[in-house]
């Protein structure tokens, strides 16, 4: 049998389905279809639980026994919710307070980010034991060109999803959801369409019936911003945006960002997928426990700076980066987030420096509102070359005198620590 010279293209988009919340679910199987929200400080439940249940295996501890959201008094937001506890409106980055208002009841877990990596390391072996062109998007999702994969044309990709889906779940017992599509833009939706455990297929043809009706914002790229202005001009789908004249998107949203939305309305996307993917940038940030004003707690905001800045200097140490553009990012007490960067001529890697730059870039911003989060960002990252080391300096002896042991102490204990990789803020 003869095949086509040149099989269409067909990407895959997979997003695990509640990803955090459904790997705590291995672990709890008896929560299953409860509502669960995953958040809060990393507190050792296992521990706590143990304390009232020590002869009992943690599959079978009783439901009466976990903690749930009513009871939370902390801050912070939810990492993830299970679909049932979605259906009270509860969901990711919100705030725990507002979850416990909808949902009272839903049992709270904390984030063990080991554990979610483990089990991303393992569903992605899965996937490129089958179709080896995957890009790592994430903690829970990767893109994968099916083109020229056994299975991958059948049914337009539908048949070759099934078997990763079902190969996933069988190694894991975890659900995804799967898209296939002529490109990443369209794949990337489609995994949505049919969440969790679907598989949508968008062939070229489904322009019109599937894309059209959403709402722009659905596009992979466009925020709340470019919504905002794109609604301010009429435009709410993308059928709408398609309609648009390029010369008047480029006109009105600049060059590069105008032809791109006109390309993206019309599902025109050429990206390849990206095996060896790296990432954006890398950045640390905390939710402290109380709002922070940055002249009454200078002293705790510093030390809490300082230590952002150092695990930022770690995490790039061990993944191998270096990057020019570093920036800050800060949360108010109104909810309302600013960030700013700097770019520098040359790449780095210490803390002292992006402490420095980081610093700099706080001079930016207003600083009268109290705060209830602070990031450090380094972006324009570029790998360090194996065998080349790198110039390494001490956090500067300014920072270390402002570091009293038992400040540090108290907010290091306090704050809530996230890595966000290839994430911008
Ligand atoms: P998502 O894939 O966006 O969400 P999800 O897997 O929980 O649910 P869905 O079925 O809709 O895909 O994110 C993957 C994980 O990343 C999620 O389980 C928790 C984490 N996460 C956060 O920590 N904060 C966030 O704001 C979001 C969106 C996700
Ligand atoms: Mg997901
Ligand atoms: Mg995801």
């Amino acid at each position: 049998m003869l095949s086509p010279v040149n099989p269409p293209r067909r990407i895959a988009h997979l997003d695990m389905d509640a990803f955090y919340a459904s790997v705590e679910l291995l672990r709890y199987p008896q929560l299953k279809g409860l509502p669960v929200v995953i958040g809060g400080g990393r507190r050792r439940l296992d521990d706590a639980l143990r304390e009232h249940h020590a002869d009992l295996p943690l599959h079978e501890i009783p439901v009466a026994a976990f903690p749930v959201l009513k009871d939370y008094t902390g801050r912070g937001v939810i990492t993830t919710a299970t679909y049932a506890a979605r259906q009270f409106g509860v969901g990711s980055a919100m705030g725990m307070m507002k979850a416990a208002r909808l949902c009272p009841q839903a049992i709270l877990l904390p984030v063990d980010f080991d554990e979610y990596r483990r089990y991303s390391r393992r569903f992605k072996a899965v996937i490129t034991d089958i179709a080896p062109v995957m890009e790592d998007r994430g903690v829970d999702e990767v893109y994968i060109d099916f083109t020229a994969v056994p299975g991958g044309q059948r049914e337009g990709g539908r048949v070759l999803a099934r078997l990763i889906q079902k190969s996933i779940f069988d190694a894991t017992g975890l659900t995804c959801s799967v898209g296939v599509a002529p490109n990443k833009l369209l794949a990337k939706m489609a995994s949505e369409f049919n969440k969790p455990n679907g598989i949508s297929i968008v062939q070229p043809d489904d322009l019109q019936t599937l894309i059209w009706p959403l709402a722009c914002r659905k596009i992979n790229g466009v925020g709340p911003k470019a919504e905002e202005k794109l609604a301010a001009h009429g435009i709410r789908t993308i059928g709408e945006l398609a309609a648009r004249e390029r010369d008047w998107l480029v006109s009105t949203f600049g060059r590069s960002y105008g032809a791109w939305l006109h390309d993206a309305a019309w599902g025109r996307d050429e990206r390849a997928v990206v095996t060896e993917s790296e990432p954006v940038s890398i950045s640390r940030e905390t939710t402290f426990e109380r709002d922070l004003h940055a002249v009454r707690d200078k002293a705790e905001l510093g030390a809490i700076f300082t230590r952002l800045c150092e695990q930022l200097a770690a995490d790039l140490a061990r993944k191998g980066y270096r990057g020019k553009t570093i920036g800050i990012k800060l949360r108010y007490d109104n909810f309302q987030s600013v960030t700013r960067d700097q770019t520098i001529d040359h790449a780095v890697q210490d803390a002292a420096t992006l402490r420095r730059v980081a610093g700099q870039c706080l001079k930016r911003v207003d600083l009268s509102r109290r705060l209830r989060l602070l990031g450090v960002r380094v972006g324009s990252l570029t790998p360090v070359e194996a065998g080349v080391p790198l110039p390494s300096a001490p956090v500067a002896a300014d920072f270390e005198r402002k570091v009293q042991a038992p400040s540090v102490k108290r907010s290091s204990s306090a704050i809530k620590k996230q890595l966000v990789s290839g994430s911008l803020f």
